[in-house]
């Protein structure tokens, strides 16, 4: 059996029947086949433990690995040409119709084959994982045809092959209508997109099925008709709901018990509600707010009073969010949308793995996944409070270091 047991000064473990953070000082985690045995303060340390040498992280704080549920890893291409064309004045709507924006995005993955996408999505994930992130969504969209689809979910899967870190992958088929279907969102569904789903589905590749609901996007009723082939194959649904209009995305996410509906700034009080009763994670992405300079924030005060879990993720793409930190994106949380530290660190560990549908992780509790991080840090308010500085010391992954 291997075992290993961890100390420091200060651990935040983030239980859930615990108050605020979970702090435990003088602490020890025993860890036993990749998973955490024992924690607590090191004097009750049972007995079958004390023979372990341990590891001994001193004035360190431990917290759980941090887990980022939401970004579109893999892709190829960048956009600064249009970012630059943006400050200089063009507008959005502008550089799309010049066949600029997502459809950019998917030109320039179309042409990228399996290795050279992983290849670029490798960079970004190690920054990922220099801040101690132990689990990752990454979603496909950017291919919107079936080879490509597919071979994005296929990087996504090798990125887990080649680095010691958790990959759940969704479907996003229904991220944006690809120019040879203009003006044809029905015939692309039900030609391109159910049917890569369905293949998707039985190559083991998408642990979920995401979609994008908005006027330039997809309707509710048709992201309806991609949920119901989901529901067929009983592959968990998501959904970008809310972000530059409301159109009902929350609700209807939340009606098909949706694992999360993300962005969400346009949301209410009755949508939280609805996400309430569905049990459905609000996923904030401060990133997208900050590169859009979008002025409505969520509405982070209903999702308190109506205890909607609230998440934190970078929502990395090349497009609205060319963000790899999700440090950075727990203090953009803090500033931008009005979380306590407490909850952007509830963001990127617990409620974010309850987003991947994921229970075996994200508190340090017996019987988790010992995936932690160590952090030079005296309290854990300093993981949000900072700005472009990384204390991670140390990343554990299922109990290994
Ligand atoms: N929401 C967004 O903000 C992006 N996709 C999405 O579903 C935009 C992605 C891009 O511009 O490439
Ligand atoms: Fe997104």
């Amino acid at each position: 059996m291997k075992q290993a047991v961890y100390l420091s000064d200060n651990i935040a473990t983030l239980a859930l029947r615990s108050e605020g953070y979970g702090l435990v000082g003088n602490a020890a985690i025993a860890v036993e086949n990749g998973k955490i045995a024992w924690v607590g303060h090191r004097d009750r340390l049972p007995d079958v433990y004390r023979k372990v040498e341990p590891l001994d992280f001193g004035a360190c704080l431990i917290t759980p690995g941090l887990v980022d549920c939401h970004t579109h890893l893999v892709f190829a291409g960048n956009r600064a040409g249009e970012f630059e064309k943006r400050l200089n004045g063009a507008s959005y709507e502008e550089i799309a119709r010049e066949g600029g924006g997502i459809a950019a995005t998917v030109n320039a993955t179309r042409a990228a084959d399996e290795d050279e996408l992983l290849r670029l999505a490798l960079p970004r994930l190690k920054t990922l994982i220099g801040e101690g992130v132990t689990t990752l969504e990454v979603k496909s969209g950017y291919g919107l045809d079936r080879d490509t689809e597919l071979r994005m979910l296929r990087a996504a899967r090798r990125l887990a092959q080649e680095a010691n870190i958790t990959v759940r992958t969704s479907f996003l088929g229904a991220h944006a209508i690809p120019g040879e279907y203009k003006r044809r969102a029905d015939a692309y569904l039900h030609q391109v997109c159910l049917p890569t789903l369905g293949q998707a589905h039985a190559e083991g590749l998408a642990d979920a099925v995401d979609g994008f609901c908005e006027a330039i996007a997809f309707s509710p009723a048709q992201i309806e008709t991609v949920f119901n082939c989901a529901k067929a194959l009983k592959v968990p649904v998501k959904l970008h709901a809310e972000q530059l209009s409301r159109l009902g995305g929350a609700q209807l996410a939340a009606r098909y018990d949706a694992l999360s509906a993300d962005h969400l700034e346009y949301a209410n009080e009755a949508d939280a509600v609805a996400m309430a009763r569905g049990g459905t994670v609000a996923v904030l992405l401060p990133g997208a707010f900050y590169t859009l300079k979008e002025t409505r924030s969520p509405p982070v005060q209903a999702f308190r009073r109506h205890k909607v879990p609230m998440a934190v993720a970078t929502d990395c793409n090349p497009g609205s969010s060319p963000l790899t930190s999700l440090l950075l994106a727990m203090n953009m949380a803090c500033l931008c949308f009005g979380l306590t530290p407490l909850e952007a660190l509830a963001g990127t560990t617990r409620n974010a793995a309850r987003a991947l549908g994921l229970k075996d992780r994200g508190a340090l509790v017996a019987g988790a996944r010992a995936d932690l991080a160590v952090w030079e840090v005296e309290h854990p308010a300093e993981l949000s409070y900072h700005m472009g500085y990384n204390p991670l010391r140390r990343r554990i992954v299922q109990g290994a270091s």
